[in-house]
């Protein structure tokens, strides 16, 4: 049946079947080691941006804004004096991350970058005014665009010290500053910048993880401006103004607006690894970021008939664990699982998936659905097993549920086509879109927590096989 094994998978049951919970504390041996003497444990104050390098930032920019209704906000291009490089900022941006990172309440903070190279690398003019540092960042910006495609470059996180967790991130201790593959971690050690259009100075830092991801470490310190610096305040579009009157004959097509769509946040955002790279990937997280390990699955848990992964969920601590970073890896399998799907046609280890969390799912994806976005379907079944499930539970056969979905609630989400993942204790909804761009590689999922801290187990198996069926239309399986 669809969910048919238990999927308590919460931090708050240490005795889950399903999915392995490691404890809250941090791993003590492995971040004294890596700690150098008077850095504290590094505070993450939660998800500030992500960073897409694409091939027309312009349209991507549109695309998510009319489609999951994230607004452009901030430009940075030509006309800001950018020659090289066009950038849009989209979301909602309430800077500093998560303000109430202390409360664990909804950060209200989600936002993408698109960044797309506007000149050439290889046909610069030989006298081209160009930087040394902007040379290279085309170059690598165009390799990483025949590379990957369209694809996330960088993941970005407020933190209390930037210099702290640079620090840490590349100490020389035993390993090396160097990662797994031994390449330097440090990418931009950390810098100050100051912003003289708006006033005020942000520092970063950059690291590098798997694949050609990389971590921004950010402060956003005295920053007065909309974004950041270099970026101008993009404002909604309004009509032209016109003095002459419009004739009577004139009806202008006003389009009704979109329904708004109530994203939240950022509530993970997933890393595919290639074959046996996993442990390494996270080992990463540990040693040079603080992380623990929050929740893992295998591939005995997580397998349909056809394929197999591995995912362990790495997660920043602190404060209502506000960073988690999971982390997969394939398994064997009959046949070519998602994971190196997306491996093949992402060459390598990448973003695979971006969960963006809100308080009303239902609202949210009528709406998604309402603007054009396509989302992956369960069939029917799914609902049927759940409501089988559920009505046990009910009867005092099943799990004993602290919370109840009334039967029109539980109709309302198939309709919409919603998961449902829980524990005694609480629940979560979600579903995943197809992939955005045409290599099957990143896609976002819709995600609503009610005291439920899982990752969605009892629904892997449904879902991989609905992720199957498409693999299979696009001749991979
Ligand atoms: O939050 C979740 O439930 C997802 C599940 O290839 C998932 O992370 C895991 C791996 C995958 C697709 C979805
Ligand atoms: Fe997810």
């Amino acid at each position: 049946s669809a969910i048919s094994d238990s999927p308590r998978n919460s931090v708050s049951e240490p005795h889950s079947s399903f999915g392995k919970v490691f404890g809250g504390a941090k791993n003590e041996a492995v971040t004294d080691d890596a700690v150098s003497e008077g850095a504290g444990a590094p505070t993450f104050h939660g998800y500030d941006h992500i960073t897409w390098w694409v091939g027309n930032a312009k349209q991507a920019a549109n695309y998510y804004s009319t489609l999951f209704g994230l607004p452009t906000f901030a430009y940075r291009g030509l006309e800001t004096g950018s020659r090289y490089f066009a950038s849009y900022a989209v979301g909602h941006h309430r800077g500093g991350g998560a303000a109430d990172s202390a409360t664990g309440d909804d950060h209200d903070n989600v936002c993408f970058v698109f960044t797309s190279p506007i000149r050439s690398y290889r046909h610069l003019p030989d006298n081209e005014p160009i930087s040394d540092a902007d040379r290279a960042l085309l170059r690598e910006m165009h390799d990483h665009l025949e590379r990957h495609g369209d694809a996330v470059k960088d993941v970005c996180f407020t933190v209390d010290s930037v210099e702290g967790v640079y620090q840490q991130a590349t100490a020389e201790d035993g390993v090396g500053s160097k990662d797994a593959q031994g390449r330097v971690v440090g990418v931009q050690p950390p810098t100050q910048v100051y912003d003289k259009q708006y006033g005020g100075s942000i520092t970063t830092a950059v690291i590098r993880t798997y694949g050609d991801t990389t971590h921004t470490l950010l402060n956003r310190g005295d920053y007065k401006g909309p974004f950041l610096p270099g970026f101008r305040a993009v404002e909604a579009k309004k009509s032209p103004a016109s003095k002459t009157p419009a004739p009577s004959s004139f009806k202008p097509v006003v389009m009704a607006p979109a329904p708004e769509v109530g994203l939240k946040r950022i509530d993970h955002c997933v890393g595919n690894q290639d074959w046996d790279e996993m442990e390494a990937a996270c080992e990463f997280y540990e040693r040079r970021l603080g992380f623990h390990r929050f929740w893992s699955v295998d591939d005995s848990q997580i397998c349909t008939e056809f394929s197999a992964l591995k995912s362990i969920v790495m997660s920043s601590g602190g404060n209502a664990d506000t960073v988690k970073m999971p982390i997969n890896e394939p398994a064997a399998g009959k046949k070519r699982s998602q994971i190196e799907e997306y491996i093949v046609f992402n060459s390598g280890a990448g973003v695979q998936h971006i969960a963006l969390r809100t308080g009303d799912i239902i609202k949210a994806v009528s709406s998604l659905r309402a603007r054009g976005v396509q989302f992956i379907d369960v069939p029917s079944t799914y609902y049927t097993a759940l409501r089988e499930r559920l009505a046990a539970s009910a009867a005092g056969s099943g799990m004993k549920l602290a919370w109840h979905i009334s039967d029109e609630q539980l109709a309302v989400l198939e309709q919409l086509n919603i998961l449902i993942d829980y524990d005694e204790g609480g629940y979560l909804l979600q579903l995943f879109t197809k992939p955005l761009m045409d290599r099957p590689t990143v896609f976002i999922e819709i995600i609503e927590r009610n005291n439920f801290e899982g990752f969605g187990a009892g629904n892997f198996k449904s879902l991989f096989e609905a992720i199957e069926r498409e693999q299979a239309e696009r001749g991979n399986l």
